[in-house]
């Protein structure tokens, strides 16, 4: 397979201005009819010759301006169709055959527990009908679905509908009108047995706009949080950005089967069944706190995407950064905002840092790829999110709420540029981003040295920074970035805040520092007394800071920095400390002992009455392993496991007794309610459980056990289970992993949760486990929930993965490669953690090495391909 280049971008030669398409549906031999308008583009030159994606199609006809082709007037190959002679302006007509039964790509047309449904971006619409699909080419669409009156009583697709009627045979027809012009991946159409929920929305003008929810019927009572959720985002985007809804009706619609999240169709989003449907009983908070992120996500798309599209893919992050910006944005408002970056953080600097540090590290604006589906990627939506995020900081929020209007204003209804975009914060702030454009450009994770000198004598400190990206294989020589450092400086003494003097001008308490130079030395004047500093606050850049912070400058900063974000970033640089020093006493075989001056500080943190309970709760919360091990040079996957738990134990049982009066104050029997205060006190309490149970006594236990017993709440009933299949004692899990499975063998989404738990636990027998449940009824590799569930959270269970006999890696590989037949987007996923080979020792790397050099000798799909040449290369 060969790359595709930004460089190589040309306009199309041709676009369609109408479409109007007719699906006969049938499992096996479905047809669809194509009628396209389309005109030369002006610039193009007659006699360009006009080619059509199209893959997986059987072609029956073919005709222009209703005149059928001659065999010899077009020739097609496995990627599409090319014609030679075509006029300025004509009406083209296909006609195929499509097999949706047989899609287990999840891409196109496919089905889905016998409902059909769609999935085309990035360049799923080639697998439907013949055309040019790429989003530069946007057209106005008319769909009219044909399918079973009995089997298909709904169907659906995007816009409204305008026509419906009974056929022969027991078939019945809607046909359907989307008035704004869209891109062929922004296309979906739904048709089975479904029921829905309707709500209505008024939005800011008055008018009325229908609101639904299909799901299959047994789900019915698991919408409302995600229809409250809508509503507010709807409301949210008007407030804030002042967007307006534009279709009459919006629709979303649940599947069980979906290589993602969800998808952002015009007037008809398609859903991952995990993405909205939630309950009390069957989610966690988790999964509460995530349906309301993905909705919000989707809807605000319908501007930020949909209105204004992107020119190519490798653009995506123009739609994704922006609108995950966005919808981070909501969720801090609707809830805690210092929780809400707390974990976006935690995360980022976990799964981001690794992919910008490994095999696949690209920048946010890719310059190539061979499978644009490898590239929805944590860099182009998290890291893009950050760089919009920095932006906004940069200009502050007036201009770059002046410079969202004038980029939707300027660009409604085409298919724009990164620079398109960066172009109208520049013009609304008059500020000059040329620099700022390389953070869209250089792929790695910049690193900011740091240190800081008190001059007692002129009451001076100064702050050195000094800025370095490593180089990557697309970049040698990176250059600098500019980088907005947020900071402050606390009185070691006092304990206050310290006004900040620089250049000679009073910035407040806190300012953002420019870093756009190799290095900087900022002298801040008139510090009346020696401050500890508070830097890179709410994590301003996507950057690592390194500042030579003891631990008594951490204890400092984690009961006095003003800064929410900043008391709970000095949490994890003080267990970093501490679970540094125990990994290399592990290394060594030495004996671990556990810093008392970090057990203080979390006494002093249990003893203070808590503000935010949930950030409380993210305060006492260790970093993962997987976050440790970011931060190692080389993973000793053993020596960070036992020193976690070391810490774990240790921290449990010096404080048990705070530990338990924490737990006992935050049980409560209120109805559930996904409410902050509620997420938080549940939150606070499951903490305290986990180190209670770290004790490993007959109490902790007993807490446990009663927590899963009562059943109040998947959040507590999954925390109580999790602790009891994680603690080794079969004779407590075994019992109530069976009473949980049998309890929901119904339920595909609870039974994705009783597959994961299982196989994230540190003992050793987990590789069989994976192996028998693969076997269970429940799970199925073509349903891409299951496959994350179980294999996808056994290759980040670190311990059990990364055996040292190496069958860890072999069960992953085998599984990539028979997934890779079903489906290729799932199978590049899922081998995501073998191409970090390099991070690991010698006996490892060969062992990984091996594994994908056997995936390589295999017949492969792009996806596969293009991961494990980029993994060896
Ligand atoms: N835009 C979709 C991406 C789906 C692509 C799958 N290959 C989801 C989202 O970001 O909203
Ligand atoms: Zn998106």
């Amino acid at each position: 397979p060969q790359p595709v280049y930004l460089s190589d971008y040309q306009p199309p030669a041709y676009r369609v201005t109408h479409t109007a398409l007719t699906f006969d549906l049938d499992p096996a031999r479905t047809c669809v009819e194509a009628r396209l308008t389309v005109e030369r583009h002006p610039d193009a030159e007659a006699g360009t010759p006009l080619y059509l994606h199209g893959e997986q199609l059987t072609l029956e006809a073919v005709s222009i301006d209703g005149e059928p082709l001659a065999d010899d007037a077009y020739r097609q190959n496995d990627k599409g169709l090319t014609i030679d002679a075509v006029p300025a302006a004509f009406t083209l007509e296909t006609r195929v055959r499509i097999a949706p039964e047989a899609n287990t790509a999840l891409e196109g047309l496919y089905q889905s527990n016998g409902m059909y449904c769609t999935q085309c971006e990035a360049e799923g619409f080639r697998r439907i009908t013949f055309y040019p699909d790429r989003p530069d080419v946007m057209a106005v669409f008319r769909v009219t679905v044909i399918g079973d009156a009995r089997r298909e009583p709904v169907l659906l697709a995007n816009g409204n509908p305008v026509e419906r009627g009974e056929l022969d045979g027991g078939r019945h027809f809607v046909t359907w009108e989307d008035p704004h012009p869209k891109p062929a991946y922004l296309f979906a159409l739904v048709a089975g047995d479904l029921a829905c929920v309707e709500d209505r929305f008024t939005t800011m003008s008055g008018r009325d706009v229908t609101l639904q929810i299909w799901v299959e019927e047994e789900n019915l009572g698991k919408t409302d949080h995600a229809m409250a959720s809508l509503k507010r985002a709807m409301r949210w985007d008007e407030e804030r950005y002042g967007r307006e809804y534009d279709l009459d009706r919006f629709m979303i619609v649940a599947v069980n089967d979906f290589n993602m999240g969800a998808m952002e169709n015009k007037g008809l989003n398609i859903f991952n069944a995990a993405a909205v449907l939630t309950h009390p009983d069957t989610a966690t908070d988790g999964a509460f706190q995530q349906v309301e992120g993905i909705v919000a996500h989707e809807y605000f798309h319908n501007w930020s995407g949909n209105r204004v599209t992107c020119r190519d893919w490798f653009q995506l992050s123009l739609k994704e950064g922006f609108t995950v910006f966005r919808d981070q944005s909501f969720t801090a408002d609707s809830n805690s905002s210092a929780l809400k970056r707390i974990q976006d953080v935690a995360f980022f600097r976990t799964a981001q840092f690794a992919e910008d540090a490994g095999p696949t590290a690209h920048p946010v604006r890719p310059e190539s790829y061979i499978e644009i589906t490898n590239f929805y990627t944590l860099t182009v939506y998290e890291k893009g999110a950050e760089v919009v995020r920095m932006l906004k900081n940069l200009v502050g929020w007036d201009a770059f709420r002046r410079g969202s209007d004038l980029y939707f204003e300027r660009f409604d209804g085409q298919a724009v540029t990164i620079e398109d975009f960066v172009g109208c914060m520049a013009e609304t702030s008059g500020q000059d981003l040329s620099q700022f454009m390389r953070w869209y450009q250089q792929a790695g994770t910049p690193e900011i040295d740091a240190h800081g000198e008190y001059d007692y004598v002129n009451a001076e400190y100064r702050l050195t920074l000094r800025q370095r990206t490593p180089a990557t294989a697309g970049q040698q020589a990176p250059e600098p970035l500019h980088i907005p450092v947020r900071m402050g400086l606390i009185g070691t003494k006092s304990g206050h805040d310290l006004t900040l003097t620089l250049d000679g001008e009073k910035r407040g308490c806190d300012t953002v520092l420019h870093l756009r130079e190799p290095e900087q030395t900022f002298v801040f004047t008139d510090v009346a007394e020696a401050p500890t500093p508070s830097l890179l606050r709410h994590f301003s850049a996507p950057v690592k800071l390194h500042f030579p912070y003891s631990r008594e400058d951490l204890a400092f900063l984690l009961t006095q920095d003003s800064d929410g974000f900043n008391r709970w970033e000095a949490s994890q640089r003080l267990a970093m400390l501490a679970l540094n020093d125990l990994i290399a006493a592990h290394r060594n075989g030495v004996e671990k002992v556990m810093d008392s001056r970090v057990v203080d500080a979390y006494r002093t943190l249990l003893d203070a009455p808590a503000a935010d309970k949930a950030v409380l709760a993210e305060m006492l919360r260790l970093p993962s392993e997987a976050y440790i091990a970011e931060h190692q040079p080389l993973v000793d996957v053993d020596a960070i496991h036992a020193a976690r738990e070391f810490v774990r134990q240790s921290l449990g049982f010096a404080l048990r007794d705070a530990f338990e009066t924490l737990y006992r104050a935050n049980q409560s029997d209120e109805p559930y309610a996904p409410t902050p205060e509620q997420i938080g006190r549940r939150s606070l309490k499951n903490v305290a459980l986990g180190y209670l149970m770290a004790v490993e006594d007959e109490a902790g236990i007993a807490l446990c056990q009663a927590q899963f017993d009562a059943g109040h709440n998947m959040t507590d009933v999954r925390q109580a289970l999790t602790l009891l299949v994680h603690s080794g004692r079969d004779d407590l899990s075994a019992p109530a992993l069976k009473a949980f499975g049998d309890k929901w063998a119904h339920d595909p989404l609870v039974m994705d949760q009783w597959f994961s738990l299982q196989v994230s636990r540190p003992q050793a027998e987990v590789l069989d486990r994976v192996k028998y449940l693969m076997a269970h009824p429940a799970f199925s590799l073509r349903n891409p929930n299951k496959v994350r569930a179980l294999l996808g959270t056994f290759a980040q269970n670190r311990v059990n993965f990364h055996r040292l006999d190496g069958a860890g890696y072999t069960l992953l590989a085998d599984a990539v490669i028979e997934l890779d037949r079903l489906n290729p987007e799932m199978a590049a996923g899922l081998m995501t953690p073998l191409t970090r080979w390099r991070r690991f020792d010698d006996t490892r790397q060969s062992l990984m090495r091996a594994e994908l050099e056997r995936i390589k000798d295999r017949p492969l799909s792009a996806n596969v391909f293009e991961m494990v040449s980029k993994a060896l290369g």
